[in-house]
């Protein structure tokens, strides 16, 4: 394990929503090597017997300036050869892996039969890919997000891609959660950090499995760093993805504070948007009610603009987190200088 200095900064984060902001982060700090990327590998799956992960790659290929903006996941201007001749051998098309992004899976796949941890196969992808943050997988051990719908029980890319969200939400499990564990990497990323972030992704099923993961929450509890959640509902809706639908199915109300609870055991501070700044009391006053035991610390409420429409806007909210951090006495590790204003 490669030791990192202290005072580092540690996203949680899943997809799209997730490496925006940690792409607008590496972009303002002057070492991007101070920042670590804990992803949700619960919407791993396994296609053509090749071990996919959506939400890794989705980071990887970010920070690599690879993604396809357009897309939201796999790579800027792939081909999809291999995909139609899959097809023409009568296997399902649904899940449309792109040329170039099937060689993250074949190497991914190659690696771990030879018996690698993913967290060590992430770190050969990343140093191929010159990604500087470290990217780590929640865990090791295989866990798998169910969705429960009335139409059974559907593993979630079924749930999210097939059937593209449409079937209402009853119940959400994580498959084999059980048998995992936070790695050491992930546990010394959390030990170390001065500041954690939750990044603005789907609470239920991106940071859901991450907060699963036995022994997560506690580390999270028993570490030294502010810990900082950025809302993902601006005005009452997700900036992309079902997240409004999944928290009504599952009787939560569909609201930032709602969202900051399900934080309530480890949150110090709540960032919402600006457009949501009157929401702040219910904020605070819903996650103190659903604290069980000690009260602990009062979380706080800060506003920000949380909209990431383009990559100035992900620059803009990493300053403004990294803002609010040090606002709350969070040691920071220097940010880039600010962009020169044109002339
Ligand atoms: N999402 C889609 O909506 N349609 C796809 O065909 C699709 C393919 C795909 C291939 C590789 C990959 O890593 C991700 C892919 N995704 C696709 C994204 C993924 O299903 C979801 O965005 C995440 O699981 C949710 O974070």
């Amino acid at each position: 394990m490669s030791a990192r200095p202290p005072g580092g900064i540690t996203v949680l984060s899943g997809g799209v929503g997730g490496a925006r902001l940690v792409d607008g982060l590496a972009g303002v700090l002057a070492d991007p090597s101070v920042l670590t990327v804990i992803v949700n590998t619960a919407d791993d799956w396994t296609l053509w017997g090749l071990h996919i992960s959506p939400d890794i790659d989705t980071i990887l290929y970010t920070l690599a300036g690879l993604a396809s903006a357009e897309q939201g996941w796999g790579i800027a201007g792939d081909t999809w050869a291999a995909l139609r001749m899959m097809e023409r051998y009568g296997f399902p098309a649904w899940f449309r892996i792109g040329d170039r992004d099937l060689a993250t899976h074949l190497a991914r796949t190659a690696w771990l039969r030879d018996g690698r941890r993913l967290t060590d196969v992430v770190r050969s992808l990343a140093a191929a890919l010159d990604v500087r943050p470290r990217v780590l997988p929640m865990c090791d051990e295989p866990v798998a997000t169910v969705v429960h719908t009335a139409a059974g029980r559907l593993p979630f890319q079924e749930y999210f891609v097939a059937r593209g969200a449409t079937d209402p939400v009853q119940g959400i499990e994580f498959e084999g959660i059980a048998g995992a564990h936070p790695t050491p990497e992930v546990l010394e990323a959390l030990r170390t950090a001065s500041v954690v972030i939750v990044a603005p992704s789907n609470p239920l099923v991106s940071i859901g499995p991450i907060l699963a993961v036995p022994g997560m929450r506690e580390a999270l509890v028993g570490s030294p760093a502010l810990r900082v959640a950025v809302t993902p509902l601006v005005g009452g809706r997700a900036i992309k993805g079902p997240t409004v639908e999944m928290m009504r199915g599952l009787g939560l109300p569909a609201d930032p504070a709602a969202v900051a609870a399900l934080y309530r055991d480890f949150l110090d501070v709540f960032v919402l948007d600006t457009r949501d700044g009157d929401a702040a009391a219910s904020v605070v006053s819903r996650t103190l009610q659903a604290r069980s035991g000690p009260a602990g610390r009062t979380p706080l409420v800060a506003c920000a603009d949380t909209i990431m429409s383009d990559p100035a806007g992900r620059q803009r909210l990493a300053r403004a987190v990294l803002q609010i951090a040090a606002a709350h006495g969070a040691p920071l590790p220097p940010a880039a200088a600010p962009p020169a204003a044109p002339a």
